[in-house]
């Protein structure tokens, strides 16, 4: 593949930056077709009807969802940090922590985020505290399995942790992550150090004022 990947995206959205993560984290050239407009948001329907990003064009093929988007990258664009190991046992470990992120993390996080947008009639209050009961539950189960690891399969930085950075990120601003949870804090601080995290956030800074919730002042 020689041309330039285009990856559809917005920088604020955090299953985007899961996948700028990615990107950054083997400086893979990219090109970035911002959604910020109507023609941008109608090239993406051609794409994905679903209108749901990122999205990436890679030569002929469009990958959708953001795992397969890494899983592609990891096979045809890889670099030094590798995103999925190649041992097949290691790999469904990654896997298994990328969807743990996005369904019991991200998933929730997003719930809360986009209840607020609604009307205040067709708020869901059952759903919002079911994401809620989630997020604690989450925090706690991965607290005890961070215990003896740096990075969310241990000592490598992977998918998962692509996954996990915005998904933390923004679910601490949502529902904050409580002090007995040090392991998780710590994680997410470790995280938000790492280089291309750090990017990915700053990138994302002018946008803060759109949260519906109220970025707190911080991070
Ligand atoms: N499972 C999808 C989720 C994608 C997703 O929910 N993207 C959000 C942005 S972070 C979106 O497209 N939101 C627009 C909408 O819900 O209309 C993935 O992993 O890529």
């Amino acid at each position: 593949m020689t041309d330039l990947p285009i990856l559809y995206a917005h920088p604020f959205a955090s299953y985007c930056q899961k996948v700028l993560i990615a990107l950054y984290e083997n400086d893979t050239p990219f090109s970035l077709r911002m959604l910020d407009d109507a023609d941008g948001f109608a090239e993406l329907e051609r794409l994905w009807p679903h209108k749901l990003f990122p999205v990436l064009r890679d030569g002929d093929a469009t990958l959708i969802e953001s795992s397969i988007i890494v899983e592609h990258l990891a096979q045809h664009r890889p670099g030094a940090v590798r995103l999925v190991p190649d041992d097949a046992r290691a790999a469904l470990r990654t896997r298994f922590m990328d969807r743990f992120f996005d369904n019991y993390v991200m998933n929730p996080m997003q719930k809360i985020v986009g209840d607020s947008l609604r009307a205040p009639e067709q708020c869901d209050p059952f759903g919002v505290a079911e994401a809620r009961q989630r997020l604690d539950v989450s925090y706690r189960w991965l607290d005890s399995t961070l215990q003896d690891r740096r990075w969310a399969t241990g000592d490598d930085f992977s998918l998962a942790d692509c996954a996990a950075a915005p998904s933390l990120f923004y679910a601490d601003w949502v529902h904050e992550i409580d002090r007995q949870f040090a392991n998780v804090r710590a994680y997410r601080a470790r995280l938000l150090a790492r280089p291309s995290v750090a990017r990915v956030v700053d990138e994302a800074r002018p946008y803060r004022k759109l949260f519906p919730l109220g970025a707190p002042d911080r991070d």
